[in-house]
Order: C-alpha cells, then sequence, then structure tokens
C-alpha cells in the first residue's frame, strides 16, 4: 500500500501535469475554447445578387469538405439579422448533414464586432470584397475596412492590387488595427465572389455553371487561405 507521503507526491505530481498541459494548451491554442476560429459572410450573396439556395448548398458542401481538415479550428458563417435566410437555409442543411455543430455554426452580429457585442473570440476575419480590394462600396467590404482603419488598406496593397473572382488573399493586421486591438481579429482574407449583378464589374450575365464553380473556388481559397494560418 501506498504512503501517505508517496500518494502526496503523486497527486502533486498529478496536478503539476495538469498546469503544463493547460499551459501548453493556452500557449499553442489546443482547447477547443482559444482554438482557431474563422468568422465569414456569405460570400457573393447581396450586392453580388447570388442565389441564396445555390449558395447554401455551396457554403455547406465546402464547410463539410474542410471542416475536419482544419483539426480544432473552428468555422462560423455570419450575418448581420436575425431573420438572415442564407443563415437559416445553411443551419438547415448542415443539420442535415450532421455537420459537428461545435465546429461549424452559424452567429447573428456585425462582423467587426463580435467579441465586443457577441463575445465570440474569432481571430481570422473573411471580407466579401471587390477586384480592386478599395474600402467602401457598402456591405461587408465597407464595415470591415472602416473598422479596421487605414492600416488595413496599406497591409492589403502590400499583397495586391487586384483580385480575381474565386480567389481569397490573407492579409495579416498590423496591432495598430483598432480590431485587432479591440476585437482580437490578427487577419482578414479578402475573397471576390462572382458577381450576378448587372451593376457590378463582370457580371455572369445568370451564369450559374460558371458563377457555381467560381463560388466553390472561392471558399477552397478561402478555407485553404485559413488552413495556412492556423498550421
Ligand atoms: N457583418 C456581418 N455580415 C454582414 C455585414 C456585417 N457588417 N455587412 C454585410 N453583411 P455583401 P457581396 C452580410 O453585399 O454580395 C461590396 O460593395 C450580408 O448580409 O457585403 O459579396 C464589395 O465592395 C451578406 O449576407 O457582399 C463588393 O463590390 C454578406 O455579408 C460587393 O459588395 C455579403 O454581402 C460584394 O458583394
Amino acid at each position: 500500500t501506498q504512503s501517505h507521503a508517496t500518494k502526496e507526491r503523486d497527486s502533486n505530481q498529478v496536478l503539476k501535469s495538469c498546469e503544463e498541459l493547460k499551459m501548453a494548451c493556452v500557449g499553442s491554442s489546443i482547447s477547443l475554447e482559444n482554438a482557431p476560429m474563422l468568422a465569414f459572410p456569405s460570400i457573393s450573396t447581396a450586392d453580388f445578387h447570388f442565389n441564396l439556395e445555390k449558395a447554401s448548398d455551396i457554403i455547406v458542401e465546402k464547410v463539410e469538405e474542410y471542416v475536419n481538415k482544419l483539426g480544432n479550428a473552428r468555422l462560423v458563417l455570419v450575418d448581420l439579422s436575425q431573420n438572415s435566410k442564407i443563415l437559416s437555409l445553411v443551419r438547415a442543411k448542415a443539420a442535415e448533414k450532421s455537420i459537428d455543430s461545435k465546429k461549424f455554426f452559424t452567429f447573428v452580429g456585425n462582423i467587426t464586432k463580435l467579441y465586443s457585442e457577441g463575445g465570440l473570440h474569432c481571430n481570422v476575419i473573411a471580407n466579401a470584397t471587390n477586384w480592386r480590394l478599395k474600402p467602401g462600396g457598402g456591405g461587408v467590404n465597407a464595415a470591415i475596412f472602416s473598422a479596421a482603419g487605414p492600416a488595413l488598406e496599406t497591409a492589403t496593397k502590400a499583397k495586391a492590387g487586384s483580385l480575381s473572382s474565386g480567389k481569397a488573399i490573407v492579409v495579416p493586421l498590423p496591432s495598430s488595427s483598432p480590431l485587432f486591438s479591440g476585437e482580437g481579429v490578427t487577419h482578414v482574407i479578402h475573397v471576390l465572389g462572382p458577381n450576378m449583378n448587372p451593376q457590378r464589374p463582370n457580371c455572369l450575365d445568370n451564369d450559374y455553371v460558371k458563377g457555381c464553380k467560381i463560388l466553390r473556388e472561392a471558399y477552397s481559397s478561402l478555407f485553404d487561405g485559413f488552413a495556412s494560418i492556423v498550421r
């Protein structure tokens, strides 16, 4: 039988190991609480007029493809309104496919205020941008560039002058940006989706064969970009 002293030593050892494990988890974001998280808007479905049924199929298909490849990292689809049609379509389709709701879920909130207003810590956010990678223009692009301040525009310019549709670029956010200091966002991934709006450049004139292909590529580029940060 173990002596009292031996038991105490062993339990101290266990406690010490737990403490070390906890520290290791914090340091490397191993625990799910601190797991890297990408918040993304539904690409192309507002200003770019992309069909919501088709877009929701593609979002769920791509999430299913990537969610397990991403290890502990989590994905969250965000929209502004409780009544968001795209959020309810995606929620229903993700449930049908039994996608792990700890690793992928939907969230109602402003993507630039997820931590301060929603208590959700997303270290990476995606932006549905324009081909010039320019601030403004309304929608989520205007919101993100405005919340991030000029630091994002400078960091973006350093990476690229333009973006083709179906592509994404990862931009590390300088710590001087209020989005970094206030919301804990370390990277913005700009994504250019297919455009179905005749009032915007490169309209696909309702060609959904091309459109769906480009939207799939856009989500692949986005999730590959996120994977490159997580690794
Ligand atoms: N937080 C969360 N979601 C948002 C926010 C926000 N602050 N703002 C919009 N959404 P859109 P697109 C949602 O139009 O269709 C821009 O002018 C919105 O409800 O921003 O890809 C660019 O410069 C919708 O679900 O992007 C491009 O020219 C989703 O974000 C063009 O619009 C995408 O809506 C891109 O059009």
